[in-house]
């Protein structure tokens, strides 16, 4: 009995997303925009071009394209540099454990992410040949809570949607999943997550069993 287990990678695999947080912090300081922590979380799973697009929706700012182009490669420089020590040590809570329960079983792993810096990151983790196949940024052209991203992944492993299994931090990722007709494991804050069909604090606190009961759902 085999699904596909596809995993979103910020917030699921790493938590990049106080660092994504401090890189827009200090772009949105720089054109004097307040943003919050609260406003970050708003932007877990949506595309750098959409997350500065929002940021200055929210603080009643424009730019001409060519500072706005501009202002998302100085994101990402210092987005790198923030993430530049990143190792195994960094991989959240039981997600490497997780990763290789599957990889024993023989199931399927693939990576489905937003961001254009996924390969990267993963080689830092140390984890890049566990994914049998990686969709991210730099592959879909339409961003969640359209199901691309997902869709491209399981077919890519030759799984229907309805036999794959999405791990997802964010509300747009948990409804990707959900519109692709895929089984959503939200990972985090239950209120925020509440469309998912599980949510877990963590890896960690899963059943110790839960693959056996994913796999005969
Ligand atoms: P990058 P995920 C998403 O990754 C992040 O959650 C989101 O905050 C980020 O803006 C997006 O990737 C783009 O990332 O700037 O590295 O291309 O959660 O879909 O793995
Ligand atoms: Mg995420």
């Amino acid at each position: 009995n085999k699904k596909a287990f596809i995993f979103d990678l910020d917030g699921v695999v790493v938590d990049t997303a106080k660092f994504h947080f401090v890189a827009w912090q200090r772009l949105a300081a720089d054109i004097g925009i307040n943003f919050t922590e609260k406003e970050n979380e708003q932007l877990k799973g949506v595309s750098r071009v959409d997350s500065l697009k929002k940021i200055l929706e929210w603080g009643n700012k424009t730019l001409p394209q060519e500072e706005f182009d501009q202002k998302l490669i100085e994101k990402n420089n210092q987005y790198l540099s923030l993430i530049e020590g990143l190792s195994v040590n960094d991989i959240l809570p039981g997600v490497h454990s997780f990763l290789l329960d599957l990889k024993a079983k023989s199931q399927p792993i693939a990576l489905g992410s937003a961001s254009k810096n996924a390969r990267p990151i993963l080689k830092k983790l140390g984890i890049i040949d566990l994914f049998d196949v990686i969709v991210d940024g730099t592959n879909v052209t339409k961003a969640k809570p359209n199901p691309e991203v997902f869709l491209s992944a399981c077919s890519q492993l030759g799984f229907k949607a309805t036999d794959s299994i999405v791990f997802e931090d964010s509300k747009a990722g948990v409804q990707a999943a959900n519109t692709a007709g895929m089984i959503s494991i939200g990972l985090g804050d239950q209120t925020n997550l509440n469309e998912a069909d599980a949510v877990f604090q963590s890896f960690e606190e899963m059943p110790s069993d839960y693959i056996k009961t994913l796999l005969n759902t």
